[in-house]
């Protein structure tokens, strides 16, 4: 008989869904396999991680699953429409942007996610380095959006917005939010948001939405913090991420029903910087002023030192005073 491989998910599912041992006979009569090709693959699940305890007459028990980013475990019970209905998993990768644009490139559906559990060139804006050890959450999501061009600083926002709720659903830390594209927690970056695009003249192909999360990660740069290196807890980066993918598409849905606006009000909320005196780089540029709110665009508005009402599309805050 042809060993088909999906007979590992059922028998995952399985014993997912019972809390009592199941006898080899039980799985091989409901799945209409041989009993060999139980054992077989009983034996593929462990080498994949999965504590399963296998006693004589009594058959299988799942006692634990590893915290790796399997597209059947991250799929497992996710009610989303659109986002994460493929999922590509790598465990190691250059960056999962250039795999999902070049997915996309080749037609991957909208809602396409690429994770990975580390990465060897994760990469920030400007092409700043992204650092990705194994420990963390790292995720390019691939989006259709019908929008113009101006509109994407809100996909970042989008996407700095999920990863918030996300954090703030597992934990009562008090997460904020830093313009243009970063997670904060006590001073220090959690997360980041990367939105790369493939346009032509001013037509939106696809937009490619990164997402990097420290969740265990231990090696990090000093400005940056982990929930791990918070709390000193290891947390579940499935459940973190299938988080993170709900809360994207429950806000893309919204947004593509109602418009992006709700966005940027929802974003004005957590962002710490408003009301502050900043010092920003845009270009070769060095503003200080007053960071007074974003404008429905996501652009951010600033009073300089001179007076003058500053609108801001991108940049680095350097200094909250
Ligand atoms: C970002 O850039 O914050 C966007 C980060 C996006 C990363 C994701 S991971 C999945 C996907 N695949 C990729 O290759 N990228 C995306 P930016 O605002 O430019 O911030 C970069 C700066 O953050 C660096 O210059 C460092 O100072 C700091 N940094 C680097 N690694 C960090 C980390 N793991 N956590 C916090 N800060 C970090």
């Amino acid at each position: 008989m042809r060993e088909n491989n999906s007979y590992q998910e059922k028998i995952l599912f399985f014993l997912k869904k019972r809390e009592n041992f199941v006898s080899g006979q039980t799985l091989a009569s409901c799945l209409n396999i041989s009993r060999q090709a139980v054992n077989r693959n009983i034996a593929k699940l462990k080498k994949l991680g999965y504590k399963i305890i296998s006693l004589p007459h009594r058959g299988y028990l799942l006692r634990g699953s590893p915290d790796k980013f399997y597209p059947w475990e991250i799929k497992y019970n996710l009610s989303t429409e659109t986002i994460g209905k493929e999922i590509f998993y790598y465990e190691k990768l250059s960056s999962t942007q250039d795999i999902a644009y070049s997915l996309a490139l080749k037609g991957a559906p909208e809602g396409g996610v690429v994770v990975a559990q580390n990465q060897t060139q994760g990469r920030g804006r400007f092409k700043r380095k992204w650092v990705s050890p194994p420990g963390g959450i790292y995720l390019s999501c691939i989006l259709k959006p019908k929008i113009s061009l101006t509109q994407i600083p809100k996909i970042t926002f989008l996407g700095s917005l999920a990863a918030l709720y996300a954090l703030k659903k597992i934990s009562s830390l008090d997460f904020s939010l830093k313009w243009p594209n970063d997670i904060f927690l006590e001073g220090k970056k959690i997360a980041g948001v990367l939105c790369e695009i493939a346009a032509e003249a001013d037509k939106l192909n696809f937009v490619i939405l990164g997402l990097g999360l420290n969740i265990n990660t231990k090696d990090l740069p000093s400005s940056a913090t982990s929930l791990f290196l918070h709390t000193g807890k290891y947390y579940s980066k499935v459940r973190i991420l299938k988080e993170v993918l709900k809360e994207l598409d429950t806000l893309y849905l919204k947004a593509k029903k109602k418009g992006f606006s709700f966005i940027v009000k929802e974003w004005e909320k957590y962002c710490f910087i408003l009301g502050k005196k900043v010092s920003l780089k845009t270009g070769e540029d060095l503003i200080t002023g007053i960071a007074k709110g974003l404008n429905k665009d996501g652009y951010l508005l600033i009073k300089d030192n001179r007076g003058f009402l500053r609108r801001l599309f991108s940049g680095e805050v350097v200094k909250v005073f």
